[in-house]
């Protein structure tokens, strides 16, 4: 049985994988300790095979590599690396959700249908397409086609870039640091940081800026902007979170992933007279879909389907016996998953071409026949229903209600009312000292942390200082966990200046901004709040900043670097692997501030690190002469 992981409900389950001798990320992790010190420090390099060669930290031994690569290059090259790994993922998520509303455009995807046409046409106009006289059909083709070229744009600048202010323009292009296409930053990420070619270190950071800028302007927001027009864009809705959704007497079915182009179409299978009848037939209420990881975002942003889980919950979700089918497409899934059912009845399908795992069934996704396989996928699960064996379920009573469902656009509603559609009320709060700034806390849960609980004391702290804070991820799971995301939970936590402003409009203190690739809701939001004006004129100058305190993927990473390139001051729980180099360690938590407007800062403990997003707020508020704050929490 593994060590306490501070969080209850995981706990009562690990006892029952304990009893069965089930092993989990937590007992595998606790067999990985201590970590490698090379390899935490940053000072190991696999990159060719000279080696893998090690620098030792203490000065006595080898300071190169075979080559000739030092601390700097090593560790700098090797978090460029990671840094293009993420915003490959994200981005490959983005050319998925193109081709999908290509296919629909040309009549091969027929599941799908236009659901945001009026963010179509927007974006169609953004792209510099002419929409007059055409219909939606014949838009979303030519639109597909631009946002594809855009992966593959050899020179110039994306699309996206214009939406920054132009100080953050400006300040890209001064550094070369604009991206051209997705495409060509990450191969160039990945060319430049072989044996013997970029052997700079402030180069090298420069490369993890541009591919990551390619990520949060290119991939990421291509995919939030389409899942919108394909799926709709969410609005404001009511929903339930943790294994407590789970239900005894239903078909539970799971879908656990990132793409919304597969749990989407389930939902609408789940919802199929044919589908019901068939899991009553089975002995069953219905079904009952709930979901994992980002995945789970998608859908519950959308359709307010349930969240059962982030990342660390995905073993133990099974482990409740209750669950018929889980339904995996990509990231973030675990390669035990299948040793873990076979202790149950549950079926584990894979669907994506990309993603295979070794003990899993697979059947394969298709956007021409979506429904039909997300019909045949929910069959299994019925049929899967009879097999549940009554003394292996326990499944916990927990869950919370939250609010998810807030982006960008419909802030405009809730904090100006629909007569006044505007980021006016929300910089007037910030200018006015009701609200001290706003926080992005966001990424994924860590076993290195106590399974959630840094990402609640973080928030619980940031609101009763009255920031404002928007979440996306695994992180707005934890807090929707602990019951922040509630207009209630004002009442109980935020300070008094923030709780006034969620009185009056309505609003939890924690605003639930989707999955992790809508995170650029959050950068465009940021966009909004400096062209409404009385707040500075780029991103830098607000008061605001960003955390991920249980960072683990290296999506988290591209993330991190695309919002510090941005303008915005990240902290994250445990260090990038940057502190075997002084140099690197320095210049990105430092002395990068004046070249980018952004920094990093490594800071474990929660609250120590809520309090330094407080004081980097602070200091933007003094910088732009804003009035103290109306109420100070004491
Ligand atoms: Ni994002 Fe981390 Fe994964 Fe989603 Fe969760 S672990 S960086 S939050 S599910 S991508």
């Amino acid at each position: 049985m593994s060590k306490p992981t501070g969080n209850p409900i995981n706990d009562g389950l690990l006892k029952i994988a304990g009893e069965k001798n089930i092993e989990t990320i937590w007992d595998r992790f606790e067999l990985q300790e201590p970590h490698c010190g090379f390899g935490t420090l940053g000072l190991c390099c696999k990159i060719c095979n000279l080696g893998p060669c090690r620098i030792d930290p203490f000065g006595e031994g080898p300071q190169k590599g075979a080559c000739g690569a030092d601390a700097d290059v090593i560790s700098a090259r090797n978090l460029a690396r990671s840094a293009a790994a993420g915003a490959a993922c994200h981005s490959d998520h983005g050319r998925d959700l193109a081709m999908t509303l290509l296919e629909l455009a040309r009549g091969k995807a027929k599941d799908y249908s236009i659901k945001d046409p009026v963010k179509l046409r927007n974006l169609a106009v953004e792209f510099g397409i002419k929409i007059d006289n055409k219909n939606d059909l014949k838009i979303a083709e030519e639109l597909g086609e631009a946002i594809l070229k855009e992966f593959g744009k050899q020179e110039g600048e994306l699309t996206f870039v214009k939406r920054a202010p132009k100080k953050q323009l400006d300040t890209w292009r001064r550094l070369n640091a604009v991206p051209r296409g997705m495409d060509i930053e990450i191969v160039q990420a990945m060319s430049r940081t072989h044996i013997g070619c970029d052997n700079e270190y402030r180069h090298l950071i420069e490369l993890a800026i541009k591919t990551s800028l390619a990520d949060g302007w290119g991939g990421s927001m291509v995919a939030t902007e389409l899942s919108d027009i394909l799926f709709g864009s969410p609005r404001p809705i009511r929903a339930e979170a943790n294994l407590g959704v789970l239900k005894e007497d239903e078909v539970n079915v799971l879908v656990h992933g990132h793409e919304p182009t597969l749990s989407d179409i389930i939902v609408s299978a789940s919802q199929d007279k044919e589908i019901i009848e068939l899991a009553k037939k089975a002995g069953a209420k219905g079904i009952n879909l709930s979901g994992i990881c980002c995945t789970a975002a998608e859908v519950l942003m959308r359709h307010g389907i349930p969240m059962a889980g982030n990342f660390l919950q995905q073993e133990i979700a099974i482990i409740t016996g209750a669950v018929e089918a889980m339904i995996v497409d990509i990231q973030c899934i675990m390669p035990s998953l299948p040793e873990i059912a076979k202790s149950f009845h549950t079926k584990l399908i894979s669907t994506s071409p990309k993603a295979r795992f070794k003990g899993m069934d697979h059947i394969e996704f298709n956007e021409k026949d979506a429904l039909g396989i997300a019909k045949k996928i929910l069959r299994i699960a019925i049929e899967n229903y009879k097999n549940r064996d009554a003394s292996k379920v326990n499944i916990p009573k927990e869950k919370m209600t939250l609010i998810a469902g807030f982006t960008m656009e419909n802030i405009f509603y809730n904090l100006g009312g629909s007569f006044r559609k505007s980021y006016r009320p929300l910089n007037d709060a910030i200018i006015s000292g009701r609200i001290r700034g706003v926080a992005g806390v966001v990424g994924c849960d860590n076993p290195k942390n106590q399974s959630g609980l840094c990402h609640a004391d973080m928030v619980k702290h940031l609101i009763k200082n009255d920031v404002l804070v928007v979440q996306t991820g695994c992180s707005a799971g934890a807090c929707a966990k602990a019951g922040l995301l509630t207009p209630e939970s004002a009442f109980r936590f935020a300070g008094e200046g923030l709780k006034e402003i969620c009185e009056t409009v309505g609003i939890p203190p924690v605003l639930h901004a989707g999955s992790c690739v809508d995170n650029t809701r959050i950068l465009t939001a940021c966009c909004e709040m400096v062209k409404e004006g009385g707040l500075g004129s780029s991103i830098d100058e607000l008061p605001v900043a960003g955390a991920a305190p249980e960072w683990m993927s290296e999506k988290a990473i591209a993330i991190g670097w695309y919002f510090v390139a941005s303008g915005i001051f990240v902290v994250i729980g445990t260090p990038l692997r940057v502190l075997g180099s002084k140099a690197v360690a320095d210049y990105i938590c430092n002395d990068i501030e004046p070249v980018v407007g952004g920094k990093w800062a490594f800071e474990e403990d929660p609250i120590k690190a809520a309090d330094l997003m407080i004081a980097h707020i602070d200091k933007k508020r003094e910088a732009l002469k804003l009035k103290p704050l109306i109420c100070v929490t004491p």
